[in-house]
């Protein structure tokens, strides 16, 4: 098909079938919603009306991608393996069902050269309706006074169980009526359950709890916090301990199995 006939819907529903297996969400949103809410120096240079999709990864990429990719790929040392995931798993889905349409790709760990983020993934998933984001600004009277207070998504179904991966933009394709902006689920409303939430994010992230301030349906398994919780430069090791990359020796699991575990 060539680029300019591809409509919104055929997109989201082409995205949705080859990403969902692999435990990512996709949830399209237009590029005007998303610099409505920023201030200039974060905008993104396409007209108001672009399509731009949002992807989460939900608790199950980690047994459908990324298990599997380690073990029919061979990761490359400097990159952190999971982004090697789900850049091949993004990048091939773009390439195989998109041949010819222009897609810009970003992901939630690309900086620019000024070092700003390429796009604030928790502004997306907000306005895309996938995730709400819950900012100090949310919170009336805050305890915090001159504390500087990260922000955080909470997802209706996976509570804090999910990250933000990737921001593709559609640069051929403009959207009418046909998409419509709905608010992401307020499933965290009372002011104690935020201040609750927001203290939980940023001095206790480690312990897991912020993910859990809503029931959930899905969590990481063992083995993902596992993952999770090791230190980036000792996650090879891990993998390889586990069997999962080649060249696991005795030492290097001797040396792991009392290594820290600091999220
Ligand atoms: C840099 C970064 C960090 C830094 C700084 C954090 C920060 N928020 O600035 C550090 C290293 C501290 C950090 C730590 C963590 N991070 Co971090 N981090 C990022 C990263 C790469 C960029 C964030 C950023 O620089 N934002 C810039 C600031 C200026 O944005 P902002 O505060 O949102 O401000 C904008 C909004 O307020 C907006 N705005 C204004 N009004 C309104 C109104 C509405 C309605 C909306 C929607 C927006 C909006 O305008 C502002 C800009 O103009 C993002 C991924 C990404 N690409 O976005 C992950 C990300 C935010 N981190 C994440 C996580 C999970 C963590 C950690 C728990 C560690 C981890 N990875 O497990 C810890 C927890 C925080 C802590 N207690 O330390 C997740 C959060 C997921 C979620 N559910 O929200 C993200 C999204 C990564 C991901 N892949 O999912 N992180």
């Amino acid at each position: 098909m060539a680029g300019s006939c591809w409509h919104m819907e055929d997109i989201e529903k082409t995205l949705h079938d080859s990403l969902t297996p692999l435990g990512l969400e996709v949830y399209p949103f237009k590029i005007g919603w998303y610099n409505a809410v920023l201030s200039p120096s974060f905008h993104l240079p396409y007209p108001e009306d672009t399509l731009a999709v949002v992807v989460l990864s939900t608790p199950s990429m980690f047994e459908r991608a990324f298990t599997p990719f380690l073990e029919s790929h061979s990761c490359e040392g400097v990159t952190d393996p999971i982004d090697q995931c789900i850049r091949h798993s993004i990048s091939t889905c773009v390439t195989q069902s998109f041949p010819g349409q222009e897609v810009n790709i970003s992901y939630d760990y690309e900086m620019l050269p000024n070092r700003k983020p390429k796009f604030l993934a928790q502004t997306a998933a907000h306005v895309a309706g996938a995730a709400y984001y819950y900012q100090r600004t949310d919170v009336m009277d805050d305890p915090w006074g001159g504390k500087k207070m990260f922000g955080v998504c909470i997802h209706p179904k996976l509570g804090g169980w999910f990250a933000i991966r990737a921001l593709l933009v559609f640069p051929g394709v403009a959207v009418g009526a046909e998409l419509q902006q709905r608010p992401p689920p307020d499933c965290v409303p009372s002011q104690e359950s935020r201040v609750e939430l927001l203290e939980r994010f940023n001095f206790r992230w480690q312990d897991w709890t912020y993910r859990d301030i809503v029931p959930t349906a899905e969590c990481y398994s063992q083995q993902q916090k596992t993952y999770f919780s090791t230190p980036p430069g000792q996650r090879a090791a891990l993998l390889r301990q586990w069997g999962f990359l080649p060249g696991g020796d005795t030492q290097t699991q001797k040396q792991n199995q009392g290594g820290d575990i600091v999220g």
